[in-house]
């Protein structure tokens, strides 16, 4: 089998994606997600003038030397464009293997390790009350682990929660600079402790919780958080601090037991290796888009069972359907998987380009057995949804110094 084409397609139904398809002379095609969220173009212009040249005429299926060869060939390794290249590549090859035996990929990696993947939805709202009337809604819906997230009173965005609410996420579209957002510690400890402390009343202690800090803390600040929110008993905390300097989870680990989760911006394994092997964390977060795809993130689980970590695959709306499909092929196998953020199937365009036939039922997702990933992915509708420049917003502290958003 010979690849014979690579086409990167960038379309923006709701949202920009980042599509590869690589087409062989067999007949069969395989797809992949290579969107880097606000950095989307540098990624196509890596796939299209860099990557793709040097595979057009390779077998698809030595997928371990064409990782090799574009990560270990590479002088300037590692970093997230070439990792999300790479991710994307990558992804796309397993679904050609998958589709060339006939197998769903999950069956490739080993085969079954449950019979399907816990999903934690998002609950998010303008203060206490309505997150955990959202909350609420989802444990109505069947689901038995929520990540809840609250406006700060005297702050008018923060991440989770924005403006109007249309879209709390980071919307697109209508970002052509970086919005500005405020944050301030002291204000979000004013508000943190009360939402856990409603939720238990209201929602019981069945549920799962979760929370995203989103890295505004320093390492002793969310060592406090993690010793107030002990007696609630979350599922896990996740990005309490940058982890740039890995070493620095040890001053959140000595103070509390909140399970600490971390890494969905983190490319390669040497990004987590310390916090892993020192045990400084409960899950990893590290996403197959960003992270060098299936190839990396089956050697990634596997590293961190060894330490009691378990696998939690990002699942923000800015990675594509076919990177949810591949998170679920590798949570089927997974030994130490733990749990998959889950944010809902996108918008209708969306769905009407990217065709999926992965089930949802009580706040369970059930892997496709269609070969391959088991997505499809239609050109001419992602054609009408053109690229639209966006950005993340930033972030600063109330004297104006530049933050973590
Ligand atoms: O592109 C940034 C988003 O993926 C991120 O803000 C989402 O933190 C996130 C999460 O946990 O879903
Ligand atoms: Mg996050």
């Amino acid at each position: 089998m010979k690849i014979t084409q690579i086409k990167v397609i960038v379309c923006c139904p709701g949202r920009n994606f980042v599509t590869i398809k690589i087409i062989t002379d067999s007949g069969l095609f395989g797809l992949g997600d290579a969107t880097l969220n606000g950095r989307e173009m540098a990624v196509a212009a890596y796939l299209e003038e860099h990557a793709a040249p040097c595979l057009v005429g390779r077998d698809p299926q030595e997928i371990e030397d064409i990782w090799q060869y574009l990560y270990r060939g590479v002088y300037w390794r590692t970093g997230a464009v070439t990792m999300t290249a790479i991710g994307g590549i990558d992804m796309a090859l397993w679904d050609i293997k998958g589709k060339a035996a006939g197998m769903p990929l999950y069956q490739l990696l080993g085969g079954r390790s449950r019979t399907g993947v816990t999903l934690y939805a998002h609950a998010s709202g303008k203060n206490t009350e309505e997150t955990l009337g959202e909350a609420k809604k989802l444990v109505e819906a069947g689901f038995k682990a929520i990540r809840i997230q609250s406006a700060i009173p005297g702050l008018e965005a923060t991440y989770g929660v924005i403006g109007d609410m249309k879209d709390y996420y980071e919307m697109q579209g209508n970002r052509p600079l970086p919005p500005e957002e405020e944050w301030s510690t002291q204000k979000y400890f004013g508000m943190v402790e009360e939402l856990f402390r409603e939720a238990r009343h209201h929602l019981g202690s069945d549920v799962h919780l979760l929370h995203d800090v989103h890295n505004r803390l320093t390492p002793i600040e969310s060592a406090r958080l993690g010793k107030l929110l002990e007696k609630y008993n979350l599922l896990f905390l996740e990005d309490a601090s940058i982890a740039e300097n890995q070493e620095s989870y040890k001053v959140i680990r000595q103070h509390t037991t909140t399970p600490l989760a971390i890494g969905e911006t983190y490319n390669t394994i040497w990004d987590c290796k310390e916090l892993v092997q020192n045990q400084l964390i409960d899950y990893i977060r590290m996403a197959a888009t960003h992270a060098g795809g299936i190839t990396a993130m089956r050697r990634i689980a596997d590293f961190a069972g060894i330490y009691s970590v378990k696998i939690a695959p990002h699942g923000a709306p800015d990675l594509s359907p076919i990177c949810v499909a591949a998170h679920l092929h590798l949570n089927t196998w997974a030994p130490n998987f733990g749990i998959q953020e889950f944010v809902g199937l996108g918008s209708e365009q969306c769905r009407q380009i990217f065709k999926q036939d992965f089930q949802i039922k009580n706040g369970m997702a059930h892997v496709s057995e269609a070969p391959g990933l088991g997505i499809d992915f239609d050109e001419e509708a992602a054609k009408e949804y053109p690229y639209k420049r966006s950005y993340l917003p930033v972030s600063r502290l109330e004297d104006g110094t530049l933050w973590h958003w």
